[in-house]
């Protein structure tokens, strides 16, 4: 799939008070998720986590969907072998959770098989709540392929990821934040308004910690839990290094807001 043409015109992108916002703005409005979106998003996120004067990146998608899934039109032509050489759910979808920058799915209407996948391969999500969360993939000959068995699983636990997966049925916002798959779920206009404060309150952080903070809690998914503790002490010893510790330590003492200094 090297050489698939990133679709561009697919993915919105604006920055704003350290928050950089990608809208995917597939023509139907359910983002159906195709090799050349993934990439353009992919391009996008890239693009925002080596700006340095981005705090945080936020993927958002229409108000009908953030993505109902793998585009099945496009889908239904592939075989093994092709889905195998053209590495369908690699390129691009492997890029993603290795943006530093905190990365937030901002979920409105449906976020189903990679929809939901790609949702959590964001470091949180907030739901509108009218979100509806779902791993239909056994409901169309298929099973989840971008991370959906595993993620879900270590997101709410195996019982409730089971039920999912098993039946392919959709969860609401208030179960999905309930089961600890959504950080927060806001009714109808306090979405926007909430999801803009939590993502400026992220950028206007110091941007090193941000990415220390970040990688830290990372690592409790890939690790035991002493190997995890050992790294995490690294990461914090290695906050001393920075100005910002300096900076955050004296704002504390002089009882002022820390200016930080973003090194
Ligand atoms: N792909 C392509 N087109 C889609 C998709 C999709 N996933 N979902 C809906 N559409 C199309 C419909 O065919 C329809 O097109 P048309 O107007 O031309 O007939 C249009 O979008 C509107 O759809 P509906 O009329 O069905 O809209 P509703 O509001 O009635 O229903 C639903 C919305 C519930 C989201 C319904 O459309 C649905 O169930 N869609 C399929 C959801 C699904 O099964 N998703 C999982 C796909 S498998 C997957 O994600 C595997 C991930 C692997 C990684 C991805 C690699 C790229």
């Amino acid at each position: 799939m090297n050489n698939i043409i990133p679709k561009t015109e697919w993915v919105k992108t604006r920055s704003e008070n350290g928050v950089g916002w990608i809208q995917l703005s597939h023509e139907n409005k359910l983002n159906p998720l195709s090799a050349s979106f993934i990439l353009a998003i992919k391009d996008a996120a890239e693009k925002f986590d080596n700006d340095r004067s981005i705090g945080c990146i936020v993927l958002i998608g229409s108000e009908k969907a953030f993505a109902a899934g793998a585009d099945l039109k496009e889908m239904i032509k592939l075989n093994y072998a092709s889905v195998t050489e053209s590495r369908y759910i690699e390129n691009g979808w492997l890029d993603i959770p290795k943006i530093k920058t905190p990365i937030i799915a901002g979920v409105k209407g449906y976020a189903l098989g990679g929809g939901c996948e790609l949702a959590m391969m964001c470091d949180f999500i907030i739901a509108k709540d009218d979100a509806k969360f779902g791993q239909p993939e056994i409901n169309i000959g298929a099973i989840p392929g971008a991370g959906g068995t595993q993620r879900l699983t270590r997101s709410i636990g195996k019982s409730k990821a089971m039920l999912a997966v098993l039946t392919g049925d959709m969860m609401s916002a208030d179960e999905a934040e309930n089961c600890g798959l959504v950080a927060k779920v806001f009714k109808g206009e306090d979405f926007d308004i909430s999801l803009k404060e939590i993502a400026v309150k992220i950028a206007n952080q110091s941007k090193p910690l941000a990415k220390l903070a970040k990688q830290a809690v990372n690592v409790a998914f890939e690790t035991t839990l002493e190997e995890g503790v050992r790294s995490e002490r690294s990461l914090f010893y290695s906050t001393f290094a920075l100005d910002d510790h300096v900076e955050g330590m004296g704002a504390f003492s002089e009882k002022r807001k820390p200016i930080w200094k973003n090194k």
